[in-house]
């Protein structure tokens, strides 16, 4: 049955934030066995669940497990990543409202249109030669180092006793992990935000509230868990252009766990595709067969690639774990 009880993206709470009750609305709705018709919204929950630095997956367990009150979940958003600046709050509202306001967008990107290009034309070229790119220095050290202790914390694990990174609840390489201030400092990297402004061709974007990543060294009875090479695109349209990026906070070898992705492969993706016997799983199919590389870095290093890249991550064979930070901007308007 299609529920049309509907919260329009208009209704706001006690944070001011349009769209967000909307949100609330519809996972409730599907939370008690109801359909909601949302086409095309997908962007616009992105933009307030990111732009209040609350995870994705974070946010929909929490409205999906707990089924809270709207005014519960506002509290609970504000207890778990601060309350929204007045700034943010007028650049969404602005985004909801459409149509664009440009004195609300100028306002926003400060100077990062006008400020000098961090990628070369020659790395621009080996972007679009082998769809990714690394970008050196992303961050301040002090933002490195500020986000590797937080990560040991979190763990309540220390770099000089390997028996405590082994840790059952986190047994994946990625960690439910994304509010502190060094990774919001991270987040707001001005080189990051220009490099990804040159890749997307507008500086008008809005960054992932992402999680970050632990890979301890495989040993007996802890076997590297993937994710292995996959994709993370909706095959309707397996060659559309988005981004993804990796921030390493720890120097990474290739030895270590390092991201791994196949090179290239943007340019092939559409032909590989339609070449696929009829039934076929792209994501099934022997994906190192293609030609995968793993991507070793400095710490610092931020490696971004194109989404049409199989691209994973690989056992960490050394005798130091990967410690990395996730981050990706997209569009703010589509
Ligand atoms: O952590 C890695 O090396 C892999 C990351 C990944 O697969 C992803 O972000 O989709």
């Amino acid at each position: 049955m299609i529920d049309d009880r509907s919260v329009s993206s208009h209704e706001v709470g006690r944070l001011r934030v349009s769209h967000l009750k909307r949100i609330w609305w519809a996972t409730n709705a599907s939370r008690n066995g109801r359909q909601v018709q949302r086409d095309g919204e997908w962007h616009l929950d992105r933009i307030v669940i990111d732009g209040l630095g609350l995870g994705l997956e974070q946010t929909l367990q929490y409205l999906f497990t707990d089924g809270p009150t709207f005014d519960q979940f506002e509290h609970w958003i504000v207890a778990t990543a601060g309350s929204p600046e007045p700034a943010l709050i007028a650049r969404i509202n602005a985004i909801v409202a459409g149509p664009d306001n440009p004195d609300e967008i100028r306002r926003w990107l400060g100077s990062i249109e006008d400020c000098e290009a961090v990628l070369s034309p020659a790395d621009l070229a080996f972007w679009q030669e082998h769809g990714y790119i690394i970008l050196h220095d992303a961050v301040e050290p002090s933002g490195l180092a500020a986000a590797v202790q937080a990560i040991w914390r979190y763990l309540d694990a220390r770099p000089d006793d390997p028996e405590t990174w082994y840790q059952e609840r986190d047994r994946g390489i990625m960690l439910q992990f994304f509010q502190h201030s060094a990774f919001s400092a991270n987040r707001r990297s001005r080189r990051i935000h220009k490099a990804f402004a040159q890749l997307w061709g507008t500086a008008d974007l809005f960054v992932s509230t992402d999680r970050c990543g632990f890979n301890a060294p495989e040993r007996e009875g802890w076997a590297f868990q993937g994710p292995d090479l996959h994709w993370d695109i909706d095959f309707e349209e397996p060659g559309r252009f988005g981004t993804q990026g990796i921030l390493y906070l720890t120097d990474t070898p290739p030895d270590q766990g390092a991201f791994t992705l196949v090179p290239g492969f943007h340019k092939q993706i559409n032909q590989w595709h339609d070449s696929l016997p009829a039934g076929q799983d792209p994501q099934q199919q022997d994906l190192h067969a293609l030609g995968s590389l793993a991507i070793g870095g400095q710490a610092g290093d931020m490696v971004i690639w194109h989404q049409a890249l199989p691209h994973g991550s690989r056992p960490n064979r050394s005798d130091q774990p990967r410690i990395v930070q996730y981050i990706n901007m997209y569009p703010a308007r589509t």
